[in-house]
């Protein structure tokens, strides 16, 4: 199939499913076309089958906020138009299932007729979308979508409460290659991170307020205190400043590494024992995945789809958000004992592996057809 996809292309969780899922469908010989305002990060190589156009806004004073929708719709008419696209697949509701709405309208004027699959990711419904600004105007992309998927149960419930939604949502997780870690790092450099009797936890995240930031450095704290260990910090936002901030106030500054954003966290996943998420919320959790996948164990937040991901007392630990004690108490006892990390580093690959592309891709080639099928 010909197929379009919006997303963010920035190192957000939505922008890396949407490239990779891109990536991997055009392995599977589809024709893959990306709309968005920049190569997506992980989009490294584009090939007979991955092509990128670039939307432009161009800068008007008279504007105040420049019409990026208006920008996307128009790009997506006439990419739809030029290369026979035949589905569009918006990642992320705002105002992706906006401006693919109204593209599709545009198209059906010239007698084109393009079904569009909607992916949530999570803060489009519960930080952004929920925004009574938003609300009708995602209520109505939504509905208007062919085909909706949320990456996790608890977010299909969370859209059901929050949205009059009159959509089946289908969902489908998100997923891993798990055959890029089957051989693992032969490189793997520990020693350029830690001394040999230290252990390495390590958190990536895009720094926002929604992944609590203040509280892996808690946690943090509490762990050094009785296990030698380094905190590897990866990711670029607004809360950085402060956590250096706080790891200074604290004496730890020594032992916290902040490395900004990586196109390698794979290879400071191979390094890592512990990997802590205790966001606020988490629709499903992508980086504790990816650190599963790389056999890290993961302390996390008991919230949202992260239950779905780490499993309670086999791949790691979950506390009720904010509580660092607890946090801080299960990452001692696994990292305490050597035989007990070991396994539940174990199972953390194992269960990720359920998670491995080619489980989930056919979820999406079947959702793409039942679209198609209803033109
Ligand atoms: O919160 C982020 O890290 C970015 C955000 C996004 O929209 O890109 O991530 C959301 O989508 C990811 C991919 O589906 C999920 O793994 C994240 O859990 C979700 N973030 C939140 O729900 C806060």
């Amino acid at each position: 199939m010909k197929i379009a996809i919006v997303c963010y292309p920035t190192f957000g969780g939505s922008g890396v499913v949407a490239t990779e899922l891109g990536i991997a469908l055009a392995e599977r010989g589809h024709e893959i076309h990306f709309v968005t305002y920049k190569q997506p990060v992980r989009l490294e190589l584009l090939d007979n089958n991955i092509h990128f156009h670039e939307v432009h806004v161009p800068e008007y004073p008279l504007f105040r906020y420049q019409p990026y929708e208006l920008a996307l719709s128009s790009k997506l008419v006439d990419t739809i138009k030029l290369y026979g696209i035949e589905l569009l697949h918006v990642h992320y509701a705002i105002p992706h299932a906006y401006a693919g709405y109204m593209a599709k309208k545009m198209l059906k004027e010239e007698g084109i007729y393009i079904p569009m699959i909607t992916t949530l990711h999570g803060t489009d419904i519960t930080l952004v979308g929920n925004h009574p600004f938003y609300k009708s105007a995602v209520t109505f992309s939504i509905n208007k979508s062919d085909v909706v998927t949320s990456v996790s149960e608890d977010l299909k419930q969370k859209t059901l409460k929050i949205f009059n939604v009159e959509q089946d949502i289908s969902v489908i997780p998100n997923f891993i290659d798990s055959k890029k870690y089957s051989s693992g790092y032969t490189d793997c450099q520990r020693s350029l991170m830690a001394n040999e009797d230290e252990k390495i936890i390590t958190h990536i995240s895009n720094f926002r307020k929604v992944k609590r930031i203040p509280d892996v450095i808690k946690v943090f704290h509490e762990v050094q205190k009785e296990i030698p260990a380094k905190l590897i910090m990866v990711g670029e936002g607004p809360e950085k400043e402060y956590a250096e901030q706080l790891c200074e106030e604290l004496g730890i500054a020594d032992s916290v590494l902040f490395l900004g954003n990586s196109n390698e966290i794979d290879r400071i996943l191979c390094f890592s024992d512990l990997f802590l998420l205790p966001s606020e919320t988490e629709s499903f959790g992508l980086a504790a995945l990816e650190a599963m996948i790389n056999k890290v164990a993961i302390i996390s937040s008991n919230t949202g789809g992260i239950p779905e991901v780490n499993k309670e007392g086999v791949t790691g630990f979950l506390s009720d958000v904010g509580d660092v004690n607890d946090m801080a108490k299960n990452a001692i006892y696994l990292l305490s004992d050597g035989i007990i990390l070991e396994e539940f580093k174990e199972n953390a690959k194992k269960i990720a592996s359920k998670f491995d592309i080619v489980n989930i891709l056919p979820l999406y080639e079947e959702v793409y057809e039942k679209a198609y099928k209803s033109r």
